[in-house]
């Protein structure tokens, strides 16, 4: 319910083609190899950025494709390499893989990045394959295509406060009060089901107040509503305790405090130990419990608010105290797992036969074919001895080929010859 989800695809730039040229200039006879490399795809960048707060702006665009790197040139010029492309997200976006699902990054942090695809590596021009035997390189090597990616973003809207206390002593009618949300709000315990969200402007910032079903005792053993829900206040930083302080169902305030911050403990240990600030509710009906909880309150160190929700009394200054209370306190940092992908290590092809053909295909087949010139010997060579190592003529021959089939990899096609 409070996770916005965008898909897109990410392209990065394909890498520029290196040059095959020799140097040129008037009486000198057989210049040497001065063919430049290409330039590097750009790749296509996810940076957390606090000022976004949803994921709006990927409901119309869904394909970002960074540039491509320019081919190398004569004279040994390389190519420009491409512009990365930088795409803000909000903070807190999760990037998951939309074929597996599998959690690739995690923008907890502002400023966190993330390369979403990598750009291809721009091909060697032919004077970087210029030896002292091999005076007159022929080739040079193509761009690697950059990756292509489906990814999913996933941004947790997540509160900065919680209300938390016994159901009905008017957390949904604070949230109604501070903010723009209209979560339901009646005389009677466990109106509010599942959790609301708001967001409070204080000045020209604003925070993230979640309104969540009420907690009774016995909620650790599933009375009431359980505490399922507590996990989403789980990364609040600063609770806001409401007290119906007028008594007016009949409970004591102060033993009211102590129930639900027993259920809390038994909940977790990271909820019973952040910060809590008191709102003591229901002044409009009668103050005479007031002084002595307060005084109570006090005692154990707590802040204590007297408010009245339905009249309106008291809420702007908890608001600030709250808003001031949460720069003091730090945002809880996750960790960002990155998962590091280097495409020039996947060496996996597939041959399949098809129509009386031993089609071979994968990245890396298309990154040899590519960088391959079959007009030049030493080239073709290379090329051989690289499906060898690679195992392709290994699977063609369990695929059952023969002599005088053909092969086809990406748009070459060859007749098979050991
Ligand atoms: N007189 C008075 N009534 C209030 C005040 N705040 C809330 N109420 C009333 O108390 C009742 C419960 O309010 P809710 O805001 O729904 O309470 P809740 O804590 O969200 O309750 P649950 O969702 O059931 O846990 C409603 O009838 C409100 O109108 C207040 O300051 N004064
Ligand atoms: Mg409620």
């Amino acid at each position: 319910m409070f996770v916005d989800i965008a898909q897109i695809t990410v392209k990065a730039g394909n890498g520029g083609n290196g040059c095959v040229s020799f140097h040129r200039e008037k009486y000198v006879a057989a210049g040497g190899p001065d063919g430049g490399d290409g330039g590097d795809g750009g790749s296509v960048i996810l940076c957390a950025d606090s000022s976004l707060s949803t994921l709006m702006d990927f409901r119309y665009r869904k394909k970002f494709c960074a540039q491509n790197g320019a081919d190398g040139r004569g004279g040994k010029m390389s190519g420009k390499r491409g512009e990365d492309l930088i795409i803000r997200v909000p903070k807190g976006t999760l990037v998951k893989d939309t074929a597996t699902g599998a959690i690739i990054a995690d923008l907890s942090k502002e400023g966190d990045t993330f390369v979403a695809a990598k750009g291809g590596s721009g091909g060697w021009g032919n004077a970087r394959f210029a030896t002292p035997t091999r005076q007159a390189p022929n080739f040079a090597k193509s761009g690697r295509m950059g990756k292509t990616r489906e990814i999913t973003l996933e941004l947790k809207l997540i509160a900065d406060v919680g209300l938390i206390g016994f159901p009905n002593v008017g957390k949904s009618t604070i949230l109604s009060v501070v903010s723009h949300a209209r979560p339901k709000i009646a005389d009677y315990h466990f109106t509010t089901l599942v959790p609301n969200l708001g967001v409070v402007r204080i000045g020209d910032g604003s925070m993230v107040v979640a309104d969540i079903p009420g907690i009774i005792e016995g909620a650790h053993k599933g009375a009431g509503l359980g505490h399922e829900f507590l996990r989403h206040i789980e990364r609040t930083r600063l609770l806001v305790h409401v007290v119906d302080v007028s008594g007016s169902e009949g409970r004591n305030p102060i033993e009211d405090f102590d129930i639900i911050n027993s259920e809390l403990s038994r909940y977790s240990a990271v909820l019973a130990e952040k910060n809590q600030v008191i709102a003591a509710n229901k002044t409009d009906v009668s103050t005479e419990l007031l002084a002595e909880f307060t005084e109570e309150m006090e005692k154990r160190g707590f802040k204590v608010f007297a408010i009245s929700a339905a009249a309106g009394k008291g809420l702007n200054e908890l608001m600030n105290y709250c808003y001031n209370t949460l720069k003091t306190i730090p945002v809880p940092e996750f960790d960002v797992v990155e998962i590091d992908e280097d495409d020039a290590k996947d060496e996996s092809f597939t041959v399949e036969f098809t129509d009386g053909v031993y089609v071979v295909s994968g990245d890396v087949i298309y990154n040899l074919v590519n960088s391959t010139n079959f007009d030049d010997n030493e080239s073709l060579s290379y090329f051989q001895r690289t499906l060898r190592r690679l195992g392709v003529i290994d699977e063609l021959e369990k695929a059952g080929i023969a002599e005088g089939d053909t092969v086809r990899l990406f748009d070459v096609e060859f007749e098979y010859n050991k």
